[in-house]
Parts: C-alpha cells; sequence; structure tokens
C-alpha cells in the first residue's frame, strides 16, 4: 500500500519549482539525423586523445527517439519542470542561411510531450554545441557569431514561443570561452587567451542581442545560466592569498556578472585581457544591450574553489594570468569527478549575489554528483546512496539561503539521464536515472525515487 508522504519539516516556499536539467549533445544522439548540421563538439570529440576512451555524443542516450519514454520516466517522478537544450546545429545546419524545420519537428514534439504530462518546459538554447561553420569563421572570438545566435533564438522562438514561457539564453559562458577557447579542454579546443577573453565578451553580447530577439517575440521569461565559483582565500589572513582569490573572482565571476547587471566591465579583468591582445572587442554601445533586464537568474554549482598565492604556479589554462595563483585540493569527500563536497558553500555563493547585485528570482538550474553506480543485475537497483546524501545536503543548503532573504523559486537537479559528460565521456554518471548504454535501458537509482518523494513533500523531512 502506497503510503501518504509525511510532511516536511524543511519545506519550501509556496510555487517552488522542481525540476531537471540535460542538454541536447549529452543525451540526443542522432547526429546525422533530419538535416542535423555538425557542431564544434562533433569535431572535437572525433578528433583523437581529445574526449575519454574517444567516445563521442554520436549515439548518447538515443533520446531524440526515446524521449517519450523519458518524458515519461519524468511525469512518473513528479517532475514539474524540465530543462533541457536546443541543438543550434539541428535548428540551424551551417549557423547562417535557411532554418531546418525538420530540426524544429524534433523540439516542438518534445515540447507537446511535456505539456501533455504537466511538466513545464525550461528550454536553453546555448548548451555548447556551436554550429562548425561558425566556428570557422572565428567562433565566439568573433562579433559576428552573437548575431547568429540572435537570428538562431529568434527562428526557435518564433516556432516554440507560444508553448514555452522559460528561455535561458547560455549556459556557463565561462567553460564556453575559457574551456573552449584558453584551457582548450572543451570544444573547440583552442589554447588561446586572447580569444578567450573576446569569446567571454561575444557570448555575453549573444546574451543579450538574443535576449532582446526573445522579448521583442513576446518571450515571457528570459534568463542566462552562469556558474559562479565559490572562491575563498587558502589562509583568509593573507594578503597575497586574497589577492589571488580577488583575480579569480574577476576572471571566473565578475567578467560575466558585472556587465550583466549594468556595472562597468571589470578593470582588473580588462587589464589581463589586454596582456594577450588589444581587447579591441569592447563596445560602449554594448553596455546596454548586454544588461538588458532578465526575469531570471540560472545558477550551476558543483563544488567550491580554494585559492592561495603561490610564486612558481604556473597560469591555470582556464585562467589567463593567473601566474602565481595555486588552487590547493579542500580537504573532505569528493565525487568521483574529484570535486569537494561542500553544500555550505551554496548558501554562501547564493547570499553573496543577493549582496553584491540587484535581486532578480533565481533558479538552481544544475546541482548533483557523480558517483561510482553500479547497477545490480539481481536486483535492477542502482544504490546511490552518496549521491542522496550529496542532493540533501545541497538543498537545505538551497533552503538556508531561502531563510536569509535569497529569492530562489526553483531547483533542477543535474542530470535526468547519465550522459556525455564531455572530456570525461561516458564514464563519469550524473543521472538519477541510469543509462545502460548497451541496451539504453533507464533504470531509475534510489536518488531518483528519493526526489520523487521531496517533490511530493515539496521539502525534506527534518533529518536526512
Ligand atoms: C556543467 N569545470 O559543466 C554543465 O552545464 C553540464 O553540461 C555538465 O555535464 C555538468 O556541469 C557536470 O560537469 C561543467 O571543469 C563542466 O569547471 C566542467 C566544469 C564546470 C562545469
Amino acid at each position: 500500500m502506497e503510503q501518504a508522504a509525511p510532511e516536511a519539516a524543511v519545506s519550501f516556499p509556496p510555487g517552488f519549482v522542481w525540476g531537471a536539467a540535460t542538454a541536447a549533445y549529452q543525451i540526443e544522439g542522432a547526429a546525422a539525423e533530419d538535416g542535423r548540421g555538425r557542431s564544434i563538439w562533433d569535431t572535437f570529440s572525433h578528433t583523437p586523445g581529445k574526449v575519454h576512451a574517444g567516445d563521442t555524443g554520436d549515439v548518447a542516450c538515443d533520446h531524440y527517439h526515446r524521449y517519450e519514454q523519458d518524458v515519461a520516466t519524468m511525469a512518473g517522478l513528479g517532475l514539474g519542470v524540465y530543462r533541457f537544450s536546443i541543438s543550434w546545429p539541428r535548428i540551424r545546419p551551417d549557423g547562417i542561411g535557411p532554418v531546418n524545420p525538420a530540426g524544429l519537428d524534433f523540439y516542438d514534439r518534445l515540447t507537446d510531450t511535456l505539456i501533455d504530462r504537466d511538466i513545464d518546459p525550461v528550454a536553453t538554447l546555448y548548451h555548447w554545441d556551436l554550429p562548425q561553420s561558425l566556428e570557422d569563421a572565428g567562433g565566439w572570438a568573433t562579433r559576428d557569431t552573437a548575431y547568429r545566435f540572435a537570428e538562431y533564438a529568434a527562428a526557435v522562438h518564433a516556432r516554440l514561443g507560444d508553448r514555452i514561457s522559460t528561455w535561458i539564453t547560455l549556459n556557463e559562458p565561462w567553460c564556453a570561452a575559457f574551456l573552449g577557447y584558453a584551457a582548450g579542454v572543451h570544444a573547440p579546443g583552442r589554447q588561446d587567451p586572447a580569444a578567450s577573453f573576446a569569446a567571454a565578451y561575444h557570448l555575453m553580447l549573444g546574451h543579450g542581442l538574443a535576449t532582446e530577439a526573445l522579448r521583442a517575440g513576446g518571450a515571457n521569461r528570459v534568463g542566462i545560466t552562469l556558474n559562479p565559483a565559490v572562491v575563498r582565500p587558502a589562509d583568509p589572513a593573507s594578503a597575497a592569498d586574497t589577492a589571488a582569490t580577488q583575480l579569480i573572482d574577476g576572471l571566473h565571476n565578475r567578467v560575466f556578472l558585472d556587465p550583466l547587471f549594468g556595472r562597468e566591465y571589470p578593470a582588473d579583468v580588462l587589464e589581463v585581457a589586454r596582456r594577450f591582445g588589444t581587447a579591441d572587442w569592447l563596445r560602449d554601445t554594448d553596455a546596454g544591450v548586454i544588461a538588458t533586464p532578465i526575469d531570471l537568474l540560472g545558477i550551476n554549482y558543483y563544488a567550491p574553489t580554494v585559492v592561495a598565492a603561490r610564486g612558481d604556479s604556473p597560469a591555470a589554462g582556464a585562467y589567463p594570468g593567473s601566474e602565481g595563483v595555486a588552487f590547493p585540493p579542500v580537504p573532505g569527500p569528493v565525487t568521483s569527478m574529484g570535486w569537494p563536497i561542500e553544500p555550505a558553500s551554496l548558501t554562501t555563493l547564493l547570499t553573496r549575489l543577493a549582496a553584491d547585485y540587484p535581486t532578480v528570482p533565481i533558479w538552481i538550474t544544475e546541482n548533483g554528483a557523480a558517483f561510482d553506480d553500479h547497477l545490480d543485475v539481481a536486483t535492477g537497483r542502482v544504490a546511490d546512496a552518496d549521491r542522496i546524501r550529496y542532493l540533501d545536503g545541497h538543498l537545505r543548503a538551497v533552503h538556508a539561503a531561502i531563510s536569509g532573504g535569497a529569492d530562489v523559486r526553483g531547483y533542477l537537479v543535474w542530470s535526468f539521464l547519465d550522459n556525455f559528460e564531455w572530456a570525461e565521456g561516458y564514464r563519469k554518471r550524473f543521472g538519477i536515472v541510469y543509462v545502460d548504454y548497451p541496451t539504453q535501458a533507464r533504470v531509475p537509482k534510489d536518488s531518483a525515487r528519493w526526489y520523487q518523494q521531496v517533490i511530493a513533500r515539496h521539502g525534506l523531512p527534518a533529518t536526512p
């Protein structure tokens, strides 16, 4: 017999939304179907040595063909919202020129299936899959790419805007710019600091232009998702560690947050950028576009970062100009990504955003962890108590921030499914639903059942 969900001791505000997230290249597969063009992630993953074990997103979770079953599973868990991303090369295969209606058809079907199941669709327009032809023309280092992005955004909205009310322009521009163009560990795999600063800027210009285009089309709710770093000095009493922390805060956080919220481009970041190039991408007239008001700020949070000044440290690939800055390991437990588990840092982050920037409703658009999951063939179970502990702790951290005044309106688990974890390939599993890749069978993990209870209760019990 079903037991009624007990009252939640840690209860979330009325209207708080519960969901899960994915991204197109990580789950869809069907890489060559219905006129899809090539993206930088196709090129990158097919380049030997770039992705663990040579994994690619060619098939991934085959969600393109299995979306109905996947949406049924979401409905069974009680998800209120589902955040997916739209593949730019499905919509405009060459980045420029005609729109591909067959590509839009897929998202049309997905959207209708979600709505039929009472799940509110949240669409991310850019989760890193730039059409390869645009990269060939300079990629995000080039101003034109921002305009192409706004055109693509308008085309998607024209088709789906009557049914999708929540739009996220970009996912984690920090990763796109600095992992992609400086460290080279993500597509397009460039190691060019000057290009990375230009990319960071043009991504934000693209965000602003797309926001304007979506609004012109009548979009209801528009936002952007950032992955701010929660940075702290190894020794808070050390002036050098504190200065190093400021540098990383600029290169990771203020470079996006300041222009987004109408502040001047951070002078310290500009100074670093000018060490590598002319920074001639900056134009005064863009500031108002980039700061076009948003309705929602998406935050992806996984782990904190500790920073120390160490004279002999070479610059980190993803932080041009960070010579002399080290990232000492954070003591304590880690996930299978090696990322430290520290829920309190999420409270710190949300509190800092509320203190330093204008109030805009926040959604946690991603939070979750990879662990070494195993499907027990005898019982058909995936026992992932470590993930439940991670999610429980972070939800309590969100609740604490809300109690302290942060305006957080929703929480989305990363990820709904195990999927293609970028440079790590399929070996890292973030899903609350296990994917057995050889058979494409889906098995909800214990964490999925746990999350179902959280949603049913609209909160958590007094103790985990
Ligand atoms: C985010 N890092 O990516 C993405 O939005 C997801 O697509 C991804 O699967 C998830 O987090 C888990 O990694 C990140 O190296 C990838 O700092 C790498 C980093 C941060 C975020």
